[in-house]
């Protein structure tokens, strides 16, 4: 009994400190040789309010949290220190809007690679927790949203 109390208490800390956070539909734009940096998207969705703080891959030497901005009718993008993560809400990092910007790439990116992301994201509470994500290449003419100034 006093095993099972301890176990249902664990069990209870876990889920007051850990989001929930699941990853759908991870991909990454293929690049051509030489290219030196290239964007990865995904769905994310957390049970709790949490934060994406920050994004690591062994394929890039920086990763950064970009945000997409209008500036005088041009679209430029920008680094933001994190992105929020409401409770329940999903948050879509697609082209033309958040995404992670992996730079100083150290190889070719090719169509099927498998990109591993390693997802650091901070708790309500201030715990951190990572998350690994799997991302295939997808090839360099999918469908690219970006939206420029019309006249
Ligand atoms: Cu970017």
């Amino acid at each position: 009994m006093k095993r099972f109390a301890l176990a249902a208490l664990a069990g209870l800390f876990s889920l007051s400190a850990l989001a929930d956070v699941s990853v759908a539909e991870p991909w990454v734009r293929a690049t051509v040789p030489a290219q030196k940096a290239t964007g990865a998207f995904m769905q994310l969705k957390s049970d709790a309010d949490a934060r994406l703080l920050s994004v690591a891959s062994p394929v890039a030497g920086v990763v950064e949290i970009h945000e997409m901005v209008m500036d005088k009718d041009v679209m430029k993008m920008s680094p933001v220190p994190g992105l929020d993560l409401p409770a329940g809400q999903a948050v879509e990092l697609k082209p033309g809007g958040y995404h992670v910007m992996l730079m100083d790439l150290k190889a070719q990116v090719k169509e099927g690679d498998q990109v591993p992301l390693t997802l650091v994201i901070q708790n309500k509470d201030g715990s951190r927790q990572t998350l690994e994500v799997t991302a295939p290449a997808r090839p360099l003419n999918a469908p690219m949203k970006m939206e420029h100034g019309k006249h």
